[in-house]
């Protein structure tokens, strides 16, 4: 495609934004800002450091620990979780435009459709063990992709979902989060709430879309320490870009002043970030790194050859459009999506014909407006004063958005041990 050809498709994709209704899947995008990927295989952003995820329960309380010790593992604990969760930013929100140059409109996942793969152990010791992936669309409209990665040597499981509603403001378009992540470190029975942080898309004047992360987002402890973090752009914490500052409490009442933060942490989530006691800013003179996200690489999914995988999972069944985006082959792009939107419409109309509901494969739909019903989120829930509603991720109960129903994506272990079809 030429410049001009480039521009003016860019131009008309700028003017559908401005008028769209809030489901960036739907609209039409000039080839060169159209991806190969599938948005079901971002859910391995969350374990591309395996190592950090299972770090906590490497931080277990010893035997006959004094109350006092027993405080300072379960912080430590949380700073590590806070760490892994810093960890996992880069690759959500920056990786399209270090690997592909810029922001990319990902391809729209068909439900049913699934990512499965695994994180082999690095670790010279073997204490890591292997770590799974399954990722599948659970709902098409609105879009919402479920997730599990789960470590059978560490009793670990995070468990999440995420769905996105945006909406356009003159240069730039504004993201919310729906869904939240679910931590469970079965040995130390400690449980962990993360909430999905707001994003804007910038760059669109310029054809060259990039993520900024803004507002605030949270990791619950089930122990009571509660991490805060506030995100933002370039020029409000510092004159760098990515930035972010994070302060964790002993419990939620204590978080309505900022000078009870007994850990604060800050810097870029895409670059270093630095850790001090106490509410004070930590300083990259003086104080102790806390990560740096361009030192430690991430680890890579291993995923089976697509003539190995079932028709539902994702770079098998998208893998002609891949090829036609690759080649920027827009009228095969078109072509080979249109037979896929196709073969879903058809499935679609078959199964109201005979009144047959699609069936989730891994995730239940649970329904939380029961209040007597107890888990660990609602225990989290409870601690963190934030809404039990699908509403924006991390809404504070009270809040202006706490409305909707109670109804959040579950893994269901045993659907997984009953699968007879897709391997990992
Ligand atoms: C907004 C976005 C699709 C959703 C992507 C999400 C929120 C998905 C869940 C992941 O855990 C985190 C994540 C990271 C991505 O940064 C975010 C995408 C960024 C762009 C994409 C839009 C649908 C693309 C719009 C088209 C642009 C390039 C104009």
């Amino acid at each position: 495609m030429s410049n001009v050809a480039q521009s003016s498709s860019w131009t008309s994709f700028l003017k559908s934004i401005a008028s769209f209704n809030g489901d960036l899947s739907s609209l039409t995008a000039p080839p060169f800002i159209l991806s190969p990927t599938s948005l079901s295989e971002y859910s391995k952003y969350w374990s591309e450091h395996p190592d950090l995820l299972m770090e906590p329960n490497f931080l277990a309380n010893s035997e006959n620990a004094e109350k006092y010790e027993i405080e300072a593992m379960s912080l430590k604990r949380t700073i590590a979780v806070a760490r892994w969760f810093i960890s996992t930013l880069r690759s959500q929100y920056c990786s399209r435009n270090e690997n592909m140059g810029s922001e990319k409109k990902p391809l729209n996942p068909f439900l049913g459709e699934v990512f499965v793969g695994k994180w082999q152990d690095l670790s010279k010791d073997g204490k890591i063990g292997t770590t799974n992936l399954l990722s599948e669309q659970v709902s098409h409209h609105p879009p919402v992709t479920a997730y599990s990665i789960y470590n059978e040597k560490n009793n670990t499981l995070l468990q999440g979902y995420n769905g996105i509603r945006s909406s356009f403001s003159t240069t730039s378009i504004n993201v919310k989060q729906y869904g939240h992540a679910l931590l469970n470190y079965q040995n130390l029975n400690e449980d962990y709430l993360v909430t999905l942080p707001p994003l804007h898309i910038e760059g669109l004047i310029t054809a060259s879309p990039f993520v900024e992360l803004e507002g605030t987002s949270y990791i619950q402890a089930s122990s009571g320490y509660i991490v805060v973090f506030e995100f933002s752009g370039r020029g409000y914490f510092s004159g760098k870009k990515n930035t972010f500052k994070a302060r964790i409490y002993r419990d939620i009442l204590s978080s309505s002043n900022k000078e009870n933060a007994l850990v604060t942490i800050s810097g870029q989530w895409s670059g270093k970030s630095y850790i001090a006691k106490g509410s004070t800013t930590p300083s990259s003179k003086s104080d102790e790194l806390f990560y740096d996200a361009q030192y430690k690489k991430p680890e890579e999914l291993i995923v089976k050859p697509i003539d190995e995988q079932h028709e539902l999972e994702s770079r098998k069944a998208w893998s002609k459009v891949a090829e036609a985006i690759k080649k920027s082959d827009y009228d095969l792009i078109h072509v080979e999506k249109l037979k896929l939107e196709n073969e879903q419409r058809d499935l679609r109309k078959k199964e109201q014909e005979s009144d047959i509901k699609w069936e989730t494969r891994w995730f239940d739909s649970i329904d939380y407006s029961d209040s007597s019903y107890r888990d660990a989120f609602t225990n989290l829930i409870n601690l963190s004063n934030l809404s039990i509603k699908n509403c924006p991720s991390g809404s504070v109960k009270g809040g202006k958005y706490d409305s909707g129903d109670a109804k959040h994506w579950r893994f269901n272990p045993s659907k997984w041990q009953n699968e007879s079809e897709i391997k990992l």
